[in-house]
């Protein structure tokens, strides 16, 4: 194994997401069949993927993330291997949950905080409504969202699969919306969080070594996220599940 954050990693390369496309459909609804062929940013290949806490290895925590987009909304997807199921019974993001940070100004504010996206595929009482935390970085600032997220379980219990579509509109600060096609690039980490018992973080996975430690930040510094680039032209549509 190598040390923590001794070696870079080809995951920590900058992600270009590319567009639905016209005649192509993303269904929201926790099946990743409709993903087919994109390419995926992998976490827990990398011991120095580590960020906070103990990792058993990839049975333990591991995935792979993908971005896609439509002129309306950011689409993530996440196949998931974890080997113990648990939400947190206070903030989702102290259990099971796949994070997004994105700095809509591309470092070019950094008085204002980047947006932090935490999606848990167990939401409390079932009610997907409360299956994300859309908040500042290190402002604890629960902010009304519009994203949908759906999951399902993998059925022989060794993780989960997730789908989310992030409006583009929820993606908004200080009078700036963040637009796919004239901003082209944002600052971006993703972040998977690891419980075995509901309460603590057992284990985060970062896509970059710095967009958070224990020493320097909490997501707040976004020249030291990766960056995710826009291609394509935004066309294609997202239907929601129930
Ligand atoms: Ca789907
Ligand atoms: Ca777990």
């Amino acid at each position: 194994m190598l040390a923590h954050g001794s070696v870079a990693s080809a995951s920590w390369q900058p992600y270009v997401a590319r567009s639905v496309g016209a005649g192509n459909t993303i269904t929201i609804d926790g099946d990743l069949s409709d993903w087919r062929g994109v390419p995926g940013i992998r976490l827990g290949t990398d011991e120095a993927q580590v960020v906070r806490g103990s990792w058993n290895g990839a049975s333990d925590l591991s995935g792979t993330v993908y971005l896609q987009w439509t002129s309306e909304y950011l689409l993530v997807a996440a196949d998931v291997t974890d080997d113990v199921g648990v939400l947190s019974p206070g903030r989702i993001d102290n259990g099971d949950s796949v994070g997004i940070t994105l700095d809509i100004f591309n470092g070019s504010r950094p008085d204002l905080q980047p947006f932090l996206i935490e999606m848990t595929p167990y939401p409390p009482g079932g009610d997907w409504n409360q299956s994300v935390l859309f908040r500042y970085a290190i402002v604890w600032q629960v902010l009304s969202s519009n994203a949908v997220v759906r999951a399902q379980t993998k059925s022989d219990g060794s993780g989960y699969y997730l789908e989310a579509a992030i409006p583009f509109s929820d993606l908004t600060r200080d009078g700036k919306t963040l637009d796919p096609v004239a901003d082209r690039s944002v600052f971006m980490s993703v972040i998977l969080t690891d419980s075995d018992d509901g309460s603590t973080r057992k284990s985060v996975l970062q896509n970059t070594r710095t967009a958070w430690n224990p020493v320097s930040n909490w997501y707040r510094e976004p020249h030291e996220f990766t960056s995710l680039i826009f291609r394509g032209d935004g066309a294609g549509e997202v239907k929601i599940a129930d």
